[in-house]
């Protein structure tokens, strides 16, 4: 019988109890770090060399050059047709919509000018050549690159170039059909830190990217957080989430399917339930109990939920979103009747599913907005990957004659204030009758 720890929130010790249920040892191993910028630093220093070598120990990879291991262009399309039409099918239909929620992200660069004739504004410029990381093995989600690749693309960001381990020559199809779709510019069958190396720092044939997207193993996380200031990165994913509030009225078989969700994803993965419903907790319960032994992934599941995964009984809806803001998960459902009503009250949550229909699931594939999302607490400050990731802002400033002369009076005074004459100088030169040239 598996074991879910039921809490209930006028319990004395609830508050102890979520700190220890949330606490999640994100150990920054002290030898994966030696071990991955000993790799970074010979990435650095021999280039194509090291990663050949490290291609050959640890993904069995034997190749005499790294453009051997560049996927040919029509590879992509290849994998694509080869797809059965059901998937292929369903993997479009997916990237329709993920690009067409994407769209409506696109910052427009903007300006205005002031009654002087100074203009102000602010420019947007795509990044010029991103890096996308996709795992191997079993983690490697045909869906995380579509999220990751379509806001890149409709970004305009110029060129991706997906990184993806291949041990022993194995690869994913449905993940290289995806990277099509997309419109991934090159693939490299490279892995691990020193596939992030490469990119960061570039070789003679991995061209240097400007930013790293894309999750990874425990190796891959801290290489992206070693070179992160030399390229940007995107975030540093913990185990998924999901939160469901419930009003009791919900399907208890749905709930405990949501629930499994993401319990599968890992074992260090966290489901929670929030009701106010006793009755509807023990139901939840018991079809946890029930549909678990049909699962395929039943121990990571079992796993899961017993180790993070919790049922909590609430006072009422109020009490149950201010213990959803405190948790701030990635996942949030309001498995409620009207379920707008209560969204004001949510404010920190990475996606936040409305109403009993909207299973997260949807979310993860196909509904439109991103499945790379927040985690381990910190929807309180930060936000879904976007469009906004792969666009930056520069600002831009011309200031009319008369604006130089006003606004030079106010720099010459603070600057003179810092001790900075050269500054106060630069700023005065242009209003104390000088011409703009000697001659
Ligand atoms: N739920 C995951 C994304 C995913 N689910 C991919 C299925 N495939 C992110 O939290
Ligand atoms: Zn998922």
């Amino acid at each position: 019988m598996i074991q879910i720890k039921r809490l209930r929130s006028t319990d004395v010790g609830f508050n102890d109890a979520v700190e220890k249920l949330l606490a999640f040892e994100d150990a920054q191993d002290a030898l994966i770090y030696a071990t991955v910028s000993a790799i970074l630093a010979d990435i650095k220093k021999r280039g194509d060399k090291a990663l050949l070598e490290y291609t050959l120990r640890f993904d069995h990879l034997d190749a005499t050059a790294v453009a051997e291991l560049e996927l040919p262009h029509d590879r992509l399309q290849e994998s694509l047709r080869k797809l059965p039409v059901e998937r292929r099918d369903a993997l479009e239909y997916a990237a329709r919509r993920v690009r067409a929620y994407h769209e409506k992200q696109l910052l427009q660069s903007w300006s205005y000018t002031e009654p002087d004739g100074t203009l102000l504004g602010q420019k947007i410029t795509p990044l010029d050549r991103v890096g996308l990381y996709v795992p191997g093995g079993k983690a490697s989600y045909p869906s995380s690159v579509l999220m990751n690749a379509i806001p890149a693309k409709v970004a305009g960001v110029s060129e991706l170039i997906m990184v993806v381990p291949t041990p022993g020559g194995d690869t994913n199809d449905l993940v290289l059909a995806a990277a099509a779709i997309c419109g991934v510019d090159r693939v490299f069958t490279v892995g691990g830190a020193q596939a992030v190396g490469a990119l960061a720092y570039g070789t003679q044939t991995v061209p240097r990217v400007d930013k790293i997207v894309g999750p990874g193993n425990a190796y891959v996380a801290a290489a992206k957080r070693c070179v992160f200031g030399i390229v940007g990165i995107d975030m540093l994913a913990g185990p998924s989430e999901i939160l469901v509030i419930c009003d009791g009225k919900t399907n208890p078989d749905w709930i405990a399917m949501d629930l499994f969700s993401q319990a599968e994803h890992d074992e260090l993965a966290q489901a929670i339930l929030l009701s106010p419903d006793a009755r509807f907790i023990d139901d939840v319960a018991t079809s946890i109990a029930r549909q678990l032994e049909a699962m395929p992934r039943k121990t990571v599941i079992r796993a899961s939920l017993e180790n993070r995964g919790a049922l909590i009984q609430v006072r009422d809806l109020d009490d149950a979103c201010a213990i959803a803001n405190r948790i701030a998960p990635e996942h949030l459902e309001l498995s409620v009747g009207q379920p707008e009503k209560w969204l004001d009250k949510i404010r920190h949550a990475g996606a936040i599913f409305l109403g009993r229909h909207t299973s997260e699931a949807l979310g993860d594939y196909c509904a439109g907005p991103n499945h790379v999302l927040p985690t381990s607490r910190t929807a309180r400050f930060s936000s879904p990957l976007g469009v906004y990731d792969f666009q930056k802002r520069s600002s831009i400033i011309q200031v009319s004659e008369s604006g130089s002369a006003e606004l030079g009076k106010i720099a010459s005074i603070l600057a003179r204030g810092e001790g900075l004459q050269a500054h106060a100088m630069s700023a005065e030169y242009r209003f104390m009758n000088l011409t703009e040239r000697n001659d």
